[in-house]
């Protein structure tokens, strides 16, 4: 059966998890969870997602939340076929870094970003309550000092998880991306951060995250 993603076009974390599918060629099926009338805060999507989130998969009637976990359920259940987005576990060292890159991003540079997008998106569309432009500039400069950790460590090193792509690198498209679309912010691809920039230029070049973009555009239908 084709695996099932409940989402919503407006999902970021859908967007990390539908970007893992498209590296790995499975083929899956969009479930829209209507979003904008609360769908998901009803009981029948809660008995899913206790926490009344946006996405879940459901493979087979396996279902799991969390997009991080789910693109790791996918990425080692496909580990044969598409993009290789796990280093092999005999390589310990290129897994060390792996998992390094795993949890800069969601211990680090996930937190700045999401508490920017919140200030500046999520809180004005859930609330109705305006930017407070004086906390979302220093929430930015937040972003921007982790950035400056990153340009050194991608001095040294092609990607965030080591020297090849990988689920490290996925993860931060999402919501950085809607930084850069949404908030037209720069900061990933400032001129005072050369390495960032090459990376994220890599990144969000591949056509992987430009069908994410399609898809999005064409409010996420089925894809085989
Ligand atoms: N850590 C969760 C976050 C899920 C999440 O925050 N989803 C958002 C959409 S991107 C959502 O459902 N928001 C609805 C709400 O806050 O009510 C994951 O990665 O799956």
């Amino acid at each position: 059966m084709v695996l099932k993603l409940y989402s919503h076009e407006i999902s970021t974390s859908a967007q990390r998890v539908v970007c893992v599918l498209i590296e790995k060629r499975v083929p899956f099926e969009i479930v829209e969870v209507n979003f904008l009338k609360g769908e998901h805060k009803e009981p029948a999507y809660k008995e899913m997602q206790p926490w009344g989130l946006l996405p879940v998969l459901d493979d087979s009637g396996f279902r799991l939340y969390e997009s991080r976990a789910i693109c790791r359920y996918i990425a080692e259940k496909y580990a044969d076929q598409g993009t290789q987005l796990i280093p092999p576990p005999t390589e310990l060292e290129e897994r060390g870094l792996f998992e390094q890159g795993l949890a800069l991003e969601a211990g680090t540079v996930d937190p700045c970003v999401l508490a920017a997008l919140n200030e500046k998106l999520f809180k004005p569309f859930k609330s109705g309550i305006p930017c407070d432009d004086e906390l979302y500039a220093v929430l930015l400069k937040r972003v921007e000092l982790v950035l400056d950790v990153y340009e050194i460590i991608l001095g040294k090193q092609t990607f965030i998880g080591g020297n090849h792509y990988t689920l490290a690198d996925i993860y931060h498209l999402p919501n950085g991306f809607a930084l850069q679309v949404q908030c037209g912010e720069q900061v990933f691809l400032s001129e005072k951060r050369p390495n960032v920039a090459r990376w994220w230029t890599d990144i969000t070049g591949r056509d992987a995250w430009k069908q994410v973009g399609e898809l999005n555009r064409a409010g996420m239908h089925i894809l085989e």
